[in-house]
This record gives C-alpha cells, structure tokens and sequence, in this order.
C-alpha cells in the first residue's frame, strides 16, 4: 500500500449513465475520499473500445463487449487519492455484477450492474494500467495538472 498519491481511471459505463446512476457514483467517490481529477462524457466509437479493451480482443466475447460500450455515452473520470486504484476496484466490487450482488451487496457493480458484461463501472487494475488509460482519453497536457502518475 503506497502513501502516495495514485490515480485511476474510472468509466461510467452505458448502462450506468442511461439508468442515472452518476449522480449517485459521484456522491460515493466524493464521500470516499477521492478528488475528481477531470472528467468527460463520450459516445466511444468502436476503433476507441477496440483499442482500450485490445488485451481482450481474442475472446469470444470481445464483439459483444465492443457492442455493449457503444451502445451509449459513457462518462469517463480520472480520480485521485492515496491508493485510488485499490481502493477503487474494492468499491466497485468483482466483475460479475450478479456476484456482487451476492457476495459484495454494498458494492457499486452490486448497486447498479447487471451481470458479467453489464457491470456498470470500470476501474484500472494497476499502476501500469492506470497511466495507460488516463493517458489514452486525457493527451498529456491538455486536461490534467501537472503531476507525475
Ligand atoms: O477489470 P474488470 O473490468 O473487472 O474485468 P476484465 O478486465 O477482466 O474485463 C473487462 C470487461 O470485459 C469487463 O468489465 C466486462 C467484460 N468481460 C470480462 N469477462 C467477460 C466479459 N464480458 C462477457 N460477456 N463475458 C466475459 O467472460
């Protein structure tokens, strides 16, 4: 656990922006400690979510995944805090939201996911990941301050 601190990379998915579910998640990343850092709302093109998700584009899923993160305007944050990036993915809880309405109930995906693919929110799983996101929506020097990662 790092006293630095860290950022990550957080995307209110399709669904969670259409079921208007960001005024509650922005309410939980404020009361958890976390600075918003920036912040943007994009309908992703498919070239975008197949460059994001490229670690996934050889499973079987992948065409359905890149349909479902076009199929709306997502809502696209940077956040701040020591150990942003675990403490995310704690909050937002495991990736199968049906699970994490069973075995994490207070958790966001339990809040407002639906199941393995429709699970509300993303959030980097490490520091590598982290940069890389944020630098792929948010161009250095153009949004953010000027911290190092
Ligand atoms: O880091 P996570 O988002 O928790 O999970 P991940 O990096 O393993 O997968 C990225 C996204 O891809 C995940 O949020 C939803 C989708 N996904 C992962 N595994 C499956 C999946 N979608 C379907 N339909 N089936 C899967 O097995």
């Amino acid at each position: 656990r790092s006293l630095e601190n860290e950022r990550t990379l957080v995307i209110v998915k399709p669904d969670g922006v259409s079921g208007n579910y960001t005024t509650s998640i922005r309410n939980i990343i404020l009361q958890s400690g976390f600075t918003i850092q920036a912040q943007l709302t994009l309908h992703l093109a498919q070239h975008t979510v197949t460059t994001f998700y490229a670690e996934h584009s050889t499973k079987a899923f992948f065409p359905s995944l890149v349909k479902y993160m076009t199929s709306g305007p997502v809502l696209i944050m940077v956040l701040e805090k020591v150990n942003a990036i675990a403490d995310w993915r704690t909050l937002i809880g495991p990736t199968d939201a049906r699970k994490a309405k069973i075995t994490h109930p207070h958790s966001i995906r339990a809040m407002c996911g639906e199941d393995l693919q429709r699970n509300c929110v993303h959030g980097s799983d490490s520091l590598h990941s982290a940069a890389r996101e944020i630098s792929f929506f948010f161009p250095e020097g153009t949004t953010l301050k000027h911290d190092e990662l």
